[in-house]
């Protein structure tokens, strides 16, 4: 390949929210781009996980673009927690309104991408043939999109209906008559099963592991509210910026084993009301101390406890294995009740695992239920998922799969060594899944876009990640993970739901605003850390 051949500035893998706003972006900076998405439509994580009841856990007024102050001032959510329908209906106006959908290619699947080492340049190669080469690779392919279908003895037996929530159909699936069972009992499994249980004959619950989850608080929002909030908007954003999670949410400012037992359970009473996962927020020691983490862990419990009326079932909903917070705490709206529901069953597989899935139902090691449908809530390969699908070979032929293979190694989470003029967006190593991903998406994009613009602006060609960068900046973010209770828990985070992955907690936990100096330290100071050729 010759510069000459090179075909694209930029190729952008991905079309939701983070690969929209890479297209507007490079596309504002004057760069050629295109973009290849393997769904029919833009939307990415929202346009896929369409099962019933999926709503954003993230207030909608935080959880939009802030690039453009005529969209947010305009565009009105309805309620504070979104539905996926209208975040969804949300990205096609963005892809509307910026004329975003022809710089991408639809239902083409992204197969391989090779660097050329003399060209500096990538080649992209797809599931249809097309190929196609860009000087720069941006991997916005999301965090949790590759959907985890466990390999349970005879899954493929099962003649009723079978979804999977990360895949869900587009046509309406109907629960009413049926039975139905759940495997799974993370935020989709949690956030479905009330909507299910209200319509299904008979709903059976397989739950392997309990998780904490919290009331939503989920409310229309009012025009005066509305009308606030968009008078407020720069300031709401600068907060955000400045925040840990990416949203204007800031800890009670002494922690949970500093105050007494009475203002203890006032802040807990006042974040539960506030509603979802930011309870795991409320003390700032939360997810440090065990001390601290077992007062809201009791609270909660106790919750549970008021909430389901048997309690021997309210004893299986609670979570034993880890510290609360320290796998994402869901969001749910009328969760616990379900279980009072005559229609509904628990069956604690830890209890009685499944054995096998027969051509009728879900066989455990005590009972077989006969169902008509069998619901898979069993989350993704998150993080690096997206990115272990496609065959990515980077200087001298490496692949990124191996590189990875003890976990994924990044430098401030945007490069990666021996894979130059290759970026990732909210991927492994930043914030990630532990901020507000819209305004994760826009700080990544904008500090790639900026980095693309002074390698123009250098007459450089390439960019690579330094191999002692990335060590450290390794060390810097398994040392932040350290130093709280996550590694506790046998979660997505740390890759422990899917066999065989190395046990890593992936995201940097030092907070939103922290990373965002770090990033931008990097490139004031002309990207130590990269070599730029
Ligand atoms: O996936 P999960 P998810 N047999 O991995 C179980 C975001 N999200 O799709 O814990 C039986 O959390 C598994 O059990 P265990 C959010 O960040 C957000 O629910 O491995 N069970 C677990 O219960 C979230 O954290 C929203 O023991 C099996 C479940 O399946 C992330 O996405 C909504 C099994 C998977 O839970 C992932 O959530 C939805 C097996 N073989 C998602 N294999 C919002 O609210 C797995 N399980 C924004």
């Amino acid at each position: 390949m010759t510069t000459r051949d090179i075909d694209h500035d930029a190729v952008v893998i991905g079309a939701g929210l983070s690969g929209l706003y890479a297209v507007y972006r490079l596309r504002a900076d004057g760069l050629d781009v295109r973009g290849f998405e393997s769904a029919e439509g833009v939307g990415g994580t929202w346009y896929h996980n369409r099962y019933p009841g999926a709503r954003c856990d993230v207030e909608s007024i935080d959880y939009s673009y802030s690039f453009d102050d005529d969209l947010q001032q305009e565009w009105t959510w309805s309620e504070r927690f979104a539905t996926q329908s209208e975040i969804l209906a949300y990205l096609e106006h963005v892809a509307d309104r910026f004329d975003l959908r022809k710089h991408f290619d639809f239902l083409i699947r992204v197969t391989s991408t090779v660097y050329d080492e003399d060209a500096a340049a990538w080649t992209i190669t797809t599931d249809t043939g097309v190929t196609t080469t860009a000087r720069f690779l941006i991997m916005a392919t999301g965090v949790l999109s590759a959907t985890n279908r466990p390999d349970i003895p005879g899954r493929d037996r099962f003649e009723g209906e079978s979804y999977h929530t990360g895949e869900w159909p587009h046509h309406e699936v109907s629960f009413a008559g049926k039975r139905v069972g759940v495997i799974g009992t993370g935020s989709s499994g949690i956030q479905s099963i009330p909507v299910i249980a209200e319509t299904a004959e008979q709903l059976v619950v397989f739950q392997r592991s309990p998780n904490y989850s919290i009331p939503a608080g989920n409310r229309p929002l009012t025009e005066e509210y509305i009308a606030e909030v968009k008078a407020n908007y720069a300031e709401r954003r600068r907060l955000s910026r400045e925040s840990g999670g990416g949203t204007p949410n800031f800890p009670y400012p002494k922690g949970a084993l500093e105050v007494d037992e009475a203002e203890r359970k006032r802040i807990y009473d006042e974040w539960w009301q506030r509603g979802g996962y930011l309870f795991a927020k409320a003390f700032p020691d939360q997810t440090t101390s065990l001390e601290a983490n077992d007062t809201a862990r009791e609270y909660v419990e106790a919750k549970i406890r008021e909430i389901v009326k048997d309690p021997a079932v309210a004893d299986d909903l609670i979570p034993t294995d880890h510290p609360i917070g320290t796998k994402r705490i869901v969001t749910d709206s009328g969760y616990f009740e379900t279980f009072n529901r005559d229609n509904v069953k628990l069956v604690n597989l830890r209890k009685t695992p499944i054995e096998e899935i027969t051509d009728t139902g879900v066989r455990t090691s005590d009972h077989l239920y006969e169902l008509d449908m069998i619901v898979y809530a069993t989350g993704f390969d998150a993080m690096t998922g997206s990115l272990s699908r496609i065959d990515i070979r980077g200087r001298g032929g490496r692949k990124l799969v191996d590189e990875w293979s003890a976990g994924p190694r990044t430098y401030i989470g945007l490069a990666v060594h021996g894979f130059p003029n290759m970026f990732i967006v909210t991927g492994a190593g930043s914030p990630s899944v532990l901020a507000n991903m819209v305004l994760g998406a826009e700080q990544h994009v904008d500090w790639i876009s900026d980095c693309i613009s002074y390698l123009g602006e250098h007459d450089a060609k390439s960019i690579e990640a330094d191999a002692e960068a990335v060590d450290e900046w390794v060390a810097e973010c398994n040392a932040k993970a350290s130093a709280t209770l996550f590694p506790q828990a046998n979660s997505w985070y740390m890759g422990a739901n899917i066999e065989g992955k190395p046990r890593v907690f992936m995201p940097y936990i030092g907070g939103f605003a922290n990373y965002g100096r770090i990033i931008d330290e990097v490139a004031d100071s002309g990207y130590k850390g990269f070599t730029v050729s």
